[in-house]
């Protein structure tokens, strides 16, 4: 099974944020990510076989994360990979620790995630950007602020309609 470790927006800001890929499809093309799966990855762990579930989620459980707010007050473009997402100029402390905390319970279990990558926290809007508009001109956008008291392992099929994702367990964060 495809697994990774997110942070699920609650439908307010889901709402926000697909009619904000949306413009962005309409100015720079490409594909929107659908609102029910915007989402910003905290570790991504790829292929996992089904016997280390049990691990995955008391690993998860183990983390002492606490709640913030999360603000997502910018846009981003990767060439490489031609996505528009959305993110943070000033991410909250908090997000940092949880994500470090959780990819070291992982690794305490010989769980692996990719971790090729510096973590940078985003959320993908839009892909296969057609890859001369994409860097262009990027509008600022209306902050968004969501308080982020859990974050959920979720399981990603490949449909013919994309990624379908569903959530295999759910953990609190503390109150802040
Ligand atoms: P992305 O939005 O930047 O593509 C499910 O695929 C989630 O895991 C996506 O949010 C994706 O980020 C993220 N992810 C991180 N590393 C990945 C990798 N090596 N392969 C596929 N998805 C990855």
């Amino acid at each position: 099974m495809r697994l990774f470790f997110a942070l699920w927006p609650p439908e307010s800001v889901a709402q926000a944020l697909a009619g904000q890929a949306d413009a962005l499809v309409r100015h720079y093309g490409g594909k929107a990510t659908r609102k029910e799966t915007i989402h910003l990855t905290l570790a991504f762990l790829g292929e996992v076989d089904e016997t280390l579930l049990p691990a995955t989620i008391q690993a998860a459980q183990v983390v002492r994360g606490r709640s913030f707010a999360l603000t997502i007050d910018r846009l981003g473009y990767w060439r490489h990979n031609r996505l528009l997402w959305a993110g943070c100029s000033s991410p909250a402390e908090e997000l940092q620790i949880l994500v470090e905390n959780l990819r070291e319970q992982l690794r305490a279990v010989s769980i692996l995630c990719d971790e090729k990558q510096r973590f940078t926290p985003h959320l993908t809007l839009v892909r296969k950007v057609p890859d001369r508009r994409g860097a262009v001109g990027l509008a600022a956008i209306e902050p968004i602020t969501w308080l982020c008291t859990s974050f959920v392992l979720v399981c990603s099929r490949l449909a013919s309609a994309g990624s379908e994702y569903s959530a295999v367990a759910e953990f609190s964060l503390a109150d802040g």
